[in-house]
């Protein structure tokens, strides 16, 4: 796994004045985190992700939980599967069947945060339409349009885990 790693146009930018300063510092931001019960804790630049293997999910309609409300159409994303990201961490497996009570919490930049069993992303087909997005409709999202953006294909209601600024993904071993 790459360390992270910065563009290299911090210089271009620091002569440009504070409009390109800021921007670049929001840039920074956009990096994706996997913390807590891994084997290999890793950080991940947007760029980073693009390096890896993808999938595409089919375009969709982002309807709130809460509300049922209609938001818009969304392209098709192209990303990560969150599960590849997982593999690459590494789970713990201290006491034998530790890894079957590991959920995986999605924090955005904002807090808001949505959770993940290890039994759905890799026993169940939701986990195979997870991804964490760097694209949409073939054009590259920015972290100003929400990237790195998580987003669960098959669920019932879209707009949920379907999270904007994804920064970390925090996995814990639950005890009962
Ligand atoms: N980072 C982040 N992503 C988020 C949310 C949020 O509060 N923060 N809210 C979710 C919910 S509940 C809804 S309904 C949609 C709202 O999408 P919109 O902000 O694009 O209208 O975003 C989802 N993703
Ligand atoms: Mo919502």
């Amino acid at each position: 796994m790459e360390p992270m790693e910065h563009s290299g146009t911090t210089a271009a930018h620091a002569t440009d004045g504070a409009k390109r300063v800021e921007h670049d510092s929001y840039e920074c931001g956009a990096t994706l985190s996997l913390t807590g019960d891994f084997q290999r804790p890793l950080t991940l630049t947007l760029d980073a992700l693009r390096a890896h293997a993808s999938i595409v999910a089919d375009p969709f309609d982002l309807r709130c939980f809460t509300t049922n409300r209609f938001i818009r159409k969304v392209d098709s994303y192209r990303g990560v599967l969150l599960k590849d990201l997982i593999d690459l961490a590494g789970l713990r497996n201290e006491r034998p069947g530790d890894f079957k009570r590991t959920i995986f919490i999605a924090v955005a930049h904002d807090g808001y945060a949505v959770t993940f069993s290890w039994h759905e992303l890799f026993n169940t087909p939701v986990g195979e339409q997870v991804l964490v997005a760097f694209e949409r409709g073939d054009a590259p999202l920015s972290s100003e349009d929400g990237a790195p953006l998580l987003f669960s294909a098959a669920d019932i209601l879209p707009a949920p885990r379907h999270v904007k600024r994804l920064a970390r993904i925090v996995a814990r071993v639950v005890a009962p």
